[in-house]
Formats: C-alpha cells, sequence, structure tokens
C-alpha cells in the first residue's frame, strides 16, 4: 500500500468489539481480567491501550517500520531515546535545533553525566571531526529548526561506529516528505503536535524504529517512566495522519509561493527555505525529501524593532509557538522557541534577535502572501 492508502488503513480496522468504523477513543485506566493473569492482552493503560496502539501501528506504517511507542509529547520521546544512552556517555548534535531539545540536553542530561558536542553537521566531516569512543549516539535535527540546514542523513549513517545510534527529528519534515530510516537512521522522532496532529490541538510525540531491541528499550522506557498520551490525545493524532499527505503538499506549495515572494524583496536580507534554488543545499534536499515541507525562516532589512512591527502587523500569520497546523503562524525564535539557549550560544548559531520563522498553513497562498506584504510595507 502506498503512504495515503497507509495513513487511512493501517491500525484503523473496524473495533472488534462493536463493529465501529472508526478506532473508539478507549477512556480507561484498566481493564476486567477473567482470571488472575487471563485478559485479552491489556492490563493497565500507561502499558498498553487500544486506542494508543492503533496510533502507534499507523504512525510506525508510515516509515514501514514494525515498531512505534506514543508519548505525552516531542519532548517525552526525545527524553526516550536519550534513556538509551548511559552516564559516561557522549552525543553529538546538530547545532541549529530546537529549543527545547537544548533545554533537555544540557539542563537534565548533563546533570547525568552525558555530554554533548554540537557542531555543523552540515559538513559530515564535523561529525566524523566529533566522534569519541564513547559516543552512543548522534541527534540530527534535519531540516533544523529555525534556520532550516538540511544534514545528510546517509552520510552520517555512513559514520556510525559498531554500537552507535543514529536519531533524526523529523518533526519538520514528516514522513510524507522524508524517510529517515530509510536514510540510514535508526531512530525517527516526531513532536506529532506539528503536522501530524496538524490542527494545533493536541500536543504528542512518537519514536518510531525498526530495530527491535532498540523498540523493546523505548517501549520499557515508555511504561516505566509513564510519559504516555492519553486515549483522545492520541484519538487526535489519528485523525490527523489521515490527511496528512493532502495537508503537507498544500503546507509545501504554500511555503515555496512565500519563500519566493520574500526572496523577491530587497526589504529582506536572507530567506531560509530548502525548496528555494538559493539554499545552500538545495541539491540535497532534492535527493533526501520528496517535498520542502512548510517552515520559512527570514531575516527583514532594519532595526530590531522591525521584526516587532511585521510580527505585530500580520493578520493571518498569528504570533504564536508550534508549527505544523493548518493555520499559519509567525514566531520569534530567539524570544520565542529558541529563548533557552543563551544569548551568545544562540546568536553565534545564526538564531538573531532578527530572524523570524513562519509556520506556512494551508490557506489560500494569495492571502497569506498579501498578509506578509501588507506587513512589510507597513513596518518600513
Ligand atoms: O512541543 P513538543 O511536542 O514537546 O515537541 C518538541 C519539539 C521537538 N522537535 C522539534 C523539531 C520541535 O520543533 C519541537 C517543538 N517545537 C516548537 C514548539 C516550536 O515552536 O518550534
Amino acid at each position: 500500500m502506498k503512504f495515503s492508502t497507509r495513513a487511512i488503513h493501517v491500525g484503523q480496522e473496524a473495533d472488534p468489539a462493536t463493529g465501529a468504523t472508526i478506532v473508539p477513543i478507549y477512556q480507561t485506566s484498566t481493564y476486567t481480567q477473567t482470571a488472575i493473569g487471563e485478559h485479552k492482552g491489556f492490563d493497565y493503560s500507561r502499558t498498553v491501550n487500544p486506542t494508543r496502539v492503533a496510533l502507534e501501528k499507523q504512525l510506525a506504517s508510515l516509515e514501514e517500520a514494525r515498531f512505534c511507542s506514543a508519548f505525552a509529547s516531542g519532548m517525552a520521546a526525545t527524553a526516550a531515546v536519550l534513556n538509551l544512552v548511559s552516564a559516561g556517555e557522549h552525543v553529538v548534535v546538530g547545532d541549529d535545533l530546537y529549543g527545547g531539545t537544548y533545554r533537555l540536553f544540557s539542563k537534565v542530561l548533563e546533570r547525568y553525566n552525558v555530554t554533548f558536542s554540537y557542531v555543523d553537521m552540515t559538513d559530515a566531516e564535523n561529525v566524523r571531526a566529533a566522534l569519541k569512543p564513547e559516543t552512543k549516539l548522534l541527534w540530527v535535527e534535519t531540516p533544523s529548526n529555525p534556520l532550516l540546514k538540511l544534514i545528510d542523513v546517509a552520510a552520517v549513517a555512513a559514520l556510525k561506529q559498531p554500537g552507535q545510534l543514529l536519531a533524526v527529528d523529523n518533526t519538520f519534515a514528516t514522513s510524507y516528505f522524508q524517510s529517515p530510516l530509510a536514510l540510514g537512521a535508526d531512530l525517527s522522532v516526531y513532536s506529532t503536535t506539528k503536522y501530524l496532529g496538524g490542527h494545533s490541538d493536541v500536543v504528542g510525540g512518537a519514536v518510531v524504529t525498526d530495530d527491535a531491541s532498540v523498540a523493546e528499550r523505548i517501549k520499557f522506557h515508555q511504561n516505566a517512566v509513564g510519559g504516555v498520551p492519553g486515549p483522545l490525545d492520541a484519538w487526535l493524532v489519528m485523525r490527523g495522519l489521515k490527511t496528512l499527505a493532502l495537508r503537507m503538499r498544500e503546507h509545501a506549495r504554500n511555503a515555496q509561493a512565500i519563500a519566493e515572494f520574500l526572496a523577491s524583496r530587497d526589504d529582506v536580507a536572507a530567506v531560509y527555505y530548502p525548496g528555494l534554488a538559493a539554499h545552500p543545499q538545495h541539491e540535497l534536499a532534492k535527493r533526501q525529501m520528496r517535498g520542502f515541507g512548510g517552515m520559512v525562516s527570514f531575516l527583514p532589512r532594519g532595526p530590531e524593532s522591525r521584526v516587532f512591527e511585521i510580527a505585530k502587523r500580520t493578520k493571518l500569520f498569528s504570533l504564536a509557538e508550534s508549527l505544523g497546523g493548518v493555520e499559519s503562524l509567525v514566531c520569534h525564535p530567539a524570544r520565542m522557541t529558541h529563548g533557552s539557549i543563551p544569548k551568545e550560544d544562540r546568536e553565534r548559531r545564526g538564531v538573531t534577535d532578527s530572524l523570524l520563522r513562519l509556520s506556512v498553513g494551508i490557506e489560500d497562498a494569495d492571502d497569506l502572501v498579501a498578509d506578509l506584504r501588507a506587513a512589510l510595507d507597513g513596518s518600513r
């Protein structure tokens, strides 16, 4: 089955108890057992819940993988992957990444004596140079948040030594546009809050893998630590996934139009979008991705106050954190999503106070361009 068919059918069989066509929201914490040790495979909802299982099957199928564990947030999913790393071990990380991921690594995991090297992974040589005998995990975010840098997953996978794992945060591209496992990654990680849920009404996360022993450890962590999504949240992500293919095509089409519009303006100093021929890794994007996604960042020319003015003036682009919903959002990474990265580090990595990030929704592209044009013109 092709992607769209799997998104609608895998894990979505009619309910065995009632015939309900749509997977029910099994809003239960526990299950009545017929005798001690005798039950239908469900004993307690932290461990297993039928609605969550349906979502996990659907998500795994979108990468043609066998295993998925769903979590209460993207950060809970990330923490589950980092639990594969023990005290004294080392992680190589791309230097452009979601601020919350950086916060988890630097403020939580470093206290457990896990060490991190942040390198510009756009050059695989930097990855090779950062590997140590104690390196356990390579953490890749591609395209990265918020600078839309691309990392060559196959090239990084080729550097991996036995025993090392490669995890890709596939939140921006989604499984519709990019297949990290097929490119050589061991784990694919998602904030399902974003495109997979798709309607800005749920927080969730997931880890997908085809490695049985890795999957077992992630599942163990899911149950032992308990950062699981509730049945309603699992159901909302499941419903979102059924239209992922349609939505991603529109997100990408609109984002391309907006990136081209921004690139055509002389009051915009830089536009970051992998679908632009001028993007330094456009060729890699064409090779590694099936579409360029819905995220666009840009640097308006002028004083920092202009950035505030633009963010205030847009009407269709709401000023908000998060991304991947049907509605367009604008965000100021320095003060919002990446505020947890110390200013000096942040600026060194290119996330300056003048950067704006757009999550391009699936409204009409002409309306979105007109909204941005009015905000840019009005803020000059
Ligand atoms: O918010 P949560 O579901 O916990 O997901 C965390 C996360 C993980 N990975 C990436 C690439 C992300 O962008 C995020 C969350 N990002 C935002 C909230 C944001 O506005 O960038």
